[in-house]
């Protein structure tokens, strides 16, 4: 597998590398103990950044039919803080677009209906659109219609023939997943109304930077956006960016960007914009640094399990997270320091950690067999977690928080 040559948004060849995490395993491959590859494929994960595109991207493209569709176990509804922030979404859509049963509401990598749900309770026109079977069948259990495609300007050129105009495009935690953005947005310009809007929610390059967020980095993860590089984008495609909200909560800091075809630009995106630019989000020198940091976190991440495991101590994992597959394969954190991982996602329940191999429990395990320590894979839900693990905490469990540095929480 070689690098790429060319910035998949500019086609640039100055493409400048700044982090090397070494090979590793696609992080939502979990792998099956009954059928286990004696050593599954590993990639080389990369990053780089390129100054036409102003764009943070892995340097080594794996086949999105291979990371996406056969067993591909992320689905959004397991987590309450994600519920509560789409059904908020939803709420705010409706009632800033004026939507009703003459509308349509399209959502690009719509999982399992976790959002769309929402306008279908309203009695609003919906289409999901995503290529993952089992997350597609859930979605239509909730009512929402799905066509299992990936998504392009071939599939959006054939909805508009169908008559479909997208009043509302919603696209979540999936720009970053595409490998040809030019055709997704392409897509997104093509479906949208003359009147519609496009938002966009990803986490912020900024946010993974600032707070060495090295393990939301995985081959899923073809990109990690800014303003600046999505205005680059979306300006290659003839829309523009309008609009940007902050939600520095979720998933770790996510942005939500507001598109259309006319310029209508807010304060916000301006302020955002400026701000970026002050603070080199558009040099290498921003970037340049990180690979050095990440290298402090892993090393002391390893140090602090080591020094707990040798006092005796017992260490397990909660969040069976394409994040916590990077951090246990980029730190080379084992079933040696790590026993096992928990999670409440029973598809995942069963299967292993890609690479370092952990068995996947469900949570009610931790009071059960009352480990020392739990290591937050999941740390993006640490609330959450925390307040629904109390009965674990009361028998004196303690919690370990990787990043932005390693240290025990709670
Ligand atoms: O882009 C993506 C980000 C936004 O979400 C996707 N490619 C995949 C996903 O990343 P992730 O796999 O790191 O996802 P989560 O949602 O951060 O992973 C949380 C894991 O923890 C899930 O497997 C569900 C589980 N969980 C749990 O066991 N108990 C989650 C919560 C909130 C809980 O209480």
């Amino acid at each position: 597998m070689s690098a790429i040559e060319r910035c998949r948004v500019t086609g640039s060849t100055d493409l400048q590398p700044f982090l090397d995490l070494g090979d590793t395993p696609l992080a939502d491959a979990l792998v099956d103990p009954d059928n286990r590859p004696e050593n599954e494929a590993h990639f080389p994960l990369e990053l780089c950044f390129c100054p036409e595109s102003k764009l943070v991207q892995i340097t080594h493209d794996v086949d999105p039919e291979v990371m996406f569709v056969d067993n591909y176990l992320y689905f959004s509804s397991f987590s309450d803080q994600v519920a509560q922030h789409t059904r908020a979404h939803a709420e705010q859509l409706v009632e800033s677009r004026g939507l009703g049963p003459d509308s349509l509401v399209v959502e690009l990598a719509s999982n399992d209906g976790y959002l769309l749900r929402h306008f279908v309770e309203l009695g609003i026109p919906v289409l999901g659109i995503d290529p993952a079977p089992d997350q597609a069948a859930a979605a239509r259990e909730k009512g929402v219609p799905t066509l299992e495609e990936f998504f392009g300007v071939e599939l959006a050129e054939r909805l508009v023939a169908e008559g479909k105009q997208a009043d509302v495009i919603i696209a979540n935690n999936v720009m970053a997943h595409i490998p040809d953005p030019n055709d997704f947005v392409g897509g997104m310009k093509t479906l949208l109304a003359d009147d519609g809007v496009i938002t966009v929610e990803n986490p912020y390059v900024k946010t993974l930077i600032d707070h060495c967020e090295f393990d939301t980095i995985y081959h899923e993860h073809y990109f990690y956006w800014s303003c600046q590089s999505v205005d680059v984008l979306t300006r290659r495609n003839s829309l523009v960016l309008n609009d940007v909200q902050h939600f520095p909560e979720l998933h770790g800091g996510t942005l939500r960007w507001w598109i259309g075809h006319h310029e209508d630009r807010s304060d916000a995106v301006l302020s955002y914009l400026a701000d970026e630019k002050a603070a080199g989000l558009d040099t290498f020198e921003y970037y340049a640094d990180f690979g050095r940091r990440v290298d402090g976190v892993r090393a002391e991440l390893k140090r602090l399990l080591s020094e707990l495991r040798a006092e005796g101590a017992r260490i397990v994992g909660y969040g069976a997270a394409a994040k916590g597959a990077t951090l246990l394969n980029a730190t080379g954190i084992g079933t040696d320091l790590v026993e096992y991982v928990v999670d409440r996602n029973p598809h995942k329940q069963g299967l292993l950690m890609p690479g370092t191999r952990q068995p996947i429990k469900d949570p009610s395990f931790l009071v059960e067999d009352r480990p020392d320590y739990v290591l937050l894979l999941a740390w993006n839900f640490e609330k959450e977690i925390l307040d629904q693990q109390s009965d674990y905490r009361e028998q004196g469990g303690r919690f370990i928080r990787p990043v932005p540095w390693p240290e025990v929480v709670a």
